[in-house]
């Protein structure tokens, strides 16, 4: 989506005060100008790699610069002084409160820095000279990211997992406090979700639209700690629900993805715990029947998922789009509007218990 910006940001008083801070640091530190052209009203939806508190854009520039291997440009939030350094510059997002920077709009000598890897950091010494250091472990989940700033905006930030490293992650930071990682979103119909052991295990479809994280995620996510769960459903009228479980594990892929879920509540009636619990099952694709019926509850409703024999709720399955004569195919959930209802939006999202 391209649109014309407005630049005139040299005439805004704020800009004014960033430019006579640079000029200082030019006098007092003898360092090279860095102009870069600031697009306002807008930023990188990312993934955001880093996030730093810092007061004045041409310090969060300056880390970008000093991490060439993973940012491609820089977005800044006024009201918060919030420096996200991004790796994606292909999409933007409208935001108020921020303005983004490209770093190829960035001007001055960083050819010592070029030699860095993606994870290292560019430090320069007293001495003058430039070296590669190991960058600080990551935040751990969208909770942790949530816990350096509750101002932090909803998507994509950088996160680093037990033996995976570092993986995108989708933040939800407004629905029941923040701090939720997303790991399945069905929102238009968009991706095809009938798709093999393979598929679930390494995760597929569009970030920024629907998809799922990936079995493998998942489980070393949820490793991590004691996490809760949040189903968040709406209908083609725009009525909402949801459903929560105080917790959730998953196991490795060698127990199936076995998942273990307790402590319900929400507005809608409870169906992982229920009839055809999902609690205990392992996860079932259309190559590996893992479920509690005589066929395959994947291959019979188009699905993956942790079969019982076989569902009460069907996030994974097929988008039908509001009534349908197709039992069970869709996107169901019967507690609220039985088998024969296919959702609108459904979204899966756990937060670690602190
Ligand atoms: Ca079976």
């Amino acid at each position: 989506m391209l649109t014309l910006h407005n630049t005139d940001y040299a005439t805004s008083g704020l800009e004014r005060c960033y430019c006579i801070l640079l000029i200082l640091n030019v006098v007092i530190l003898g360092e090279e100008c860095t102009k870069y052209n600031t697009i306002h009203g807008e930023r990188y939806i990312g993934p955001v790699v880093s996030m730093v508190t810092m007061v004045g854009p041409q310090q969060c520039v300056k880390e970008c610069l000093a991490r060439p291997a993973d940012c491609g440009g820089v977005n800044y939030g006024k009201t918060h002084f919030l420096c996200e350094i991004v790796t994606d510059i292909n999409e933007t997002e409208p935001a108020t409160e921020y303005f983004r920077i490209r770093l190829d709009d960035v001007t001055g000598n960083q050819t010592a820095c070029q030699s860095c890897l993606s994870g290292e950091k560019c430090v320069k010494l007293s001495s003058k000279k430039t070296h590669c250091v190991q960058d600080r472990d990551g935040p751990v989940d969208c909770t942790a990211i949530h816990g350096l700033s509750s101002y932090l905006p909803s998507g994509l930030y950088t996160i680093k997992l037990p033996i995976l490293g570092h993986v995108t992650a989708v933040c939800e930071m407004e629905i029941d406090g923040g701090g939720w990682t997303i790991f399945q979103r069905r929102m238009d119909g968009s991706e095809d979700f009938y798709r093999t052991w393979a598929d679930y295990k390494d995760g597929f479809g569009n970030l920024t639209s629907e998809f799922w994280l990936g079995n493998e995620k998942l489980h070393y996510l949820l490793s991590q700690g004691t996490y809760e769960l949040r189903m968040d459903m709406s209908d083609f009228r725009n009525e909402t629900r949801y459903v929560k479980y105080s917790s959730i594990s998953v196991g490795n892929e060698a127990s199936k993805y076995v998942i273990s879920l307790s402590g319900f509540s929400g507005n809608a009636g409870d169906c992982f715990t229920s009839r055809h619990s999902i609690n205990n099952m392992k996860f079932t694709t259309k190559d590996q029947d893992n479920d509690a019926n005589s066929g395959n509850c994947a291959v019979q409703f188009q699905s993956g998922w942790w079969h019982n024999s076989c569902h009460c709720s069907n996030p994974n399955g097929l988008y039908l789009a509001g009534e349908t004569s197709i039992f069970a195919d869709g996107i169901t959930y019967d507690p609220w509007l039985t088998q024969y209802y296919s959702l609108k939006t459904i979204q899966l999202m756990v937060r670690r218990v602190v």
